[in-house]
């Protein structure tokens, strides 16, 4: 078959139940944000920590960079191979503020109180990045601008767009989808999609 080789090339890369697409859909709950200037931004590390910081654009932007190539899967059913993501990586921020013993999980706080939760482990995964540029360029409004998750082990769901505070937590707090009847945890080569999975 003509399109043999490519299925047998993506089929170890691509969870269960997911369709390749090369185009990058929007999706999300709520409205997107726009900053007319970037003051009115700042994002807040705090919680379980032992130094927390505040952070502006022009901050973050000064940290150290770190650039990841990876696949994101979406809980809709959409597979993107390949993406390119540049920003500063959740291990140096989490060592940066100096994170205690007690914390156990890491809520992640957007735009309209919406917020999505991960295990610590998770969140000091070498692929665990805050990133503000997508294929080399800033992110688009409806992306994530001015800086976004972007944890490719799990659900798409899971990386927050439109950040403003890294919360610390010695307990779990799921988020809007958690709530929502999605998976707390959401690995997609498990298919944890939903509550029940
Ligand atoms: N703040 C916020 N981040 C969010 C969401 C959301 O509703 N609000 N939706 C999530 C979901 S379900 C997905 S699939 C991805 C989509 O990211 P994209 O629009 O850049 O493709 O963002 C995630 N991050
Ligand atoms: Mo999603």
């Amino acid at each position: 078959m003509y399109f043999g080789k490519i299925k047998e090339h993506t089929s170890s890369r691509v969870p269960p139940n997911q369709n390749v697409t090369t185009t990058f859909p929007v999706l999300h709950y709520g409205n997107v944000p726009y900053y007319s200037d970037m003051d009115q931004w700042s994002l807040q590390i705090f919680g379980e920590v032992h130094s927390p910081i505040t952070l502006g654009y022009d901050e973050v932007l000064k940290l150290e960079q770190k650039e990841y190539q990876n696949d994101i899967h979406c809980v809709t059913g959409w597979s993107k191979l390949d993406t390119v993501w540049t920003g500063i990586s959740c291990r140096s921020i989490a060592q940066r503020v100096e994170v205690k013993e007690s914390a156990r999980y890491v809520i992640l706080h957007a735009e309209e109180d919406w917020s999505t939760n991960i295990p610590i482990e998770d969140f000091m995964k070498e692929s665990s990045l805050l990133a503000h540029s997508y294929n080399h360029e800033k992110l688009t409004p409806e992306h994530g601008f001015p800086l976004r998750a972007v944890f490719p082990h799990l659900y798409f769901w899971k990386s927050a767009k439109w950040l403003r505070g890294i919360e610390f937590s010695a307990v779990d707090t799921p988020g809007f989808w958690e709530r929502n009847g999605y998976h707390n945890y959401g690995d997609p080569f498990k298919e944890q999609r939903f509550t029940w999975d």
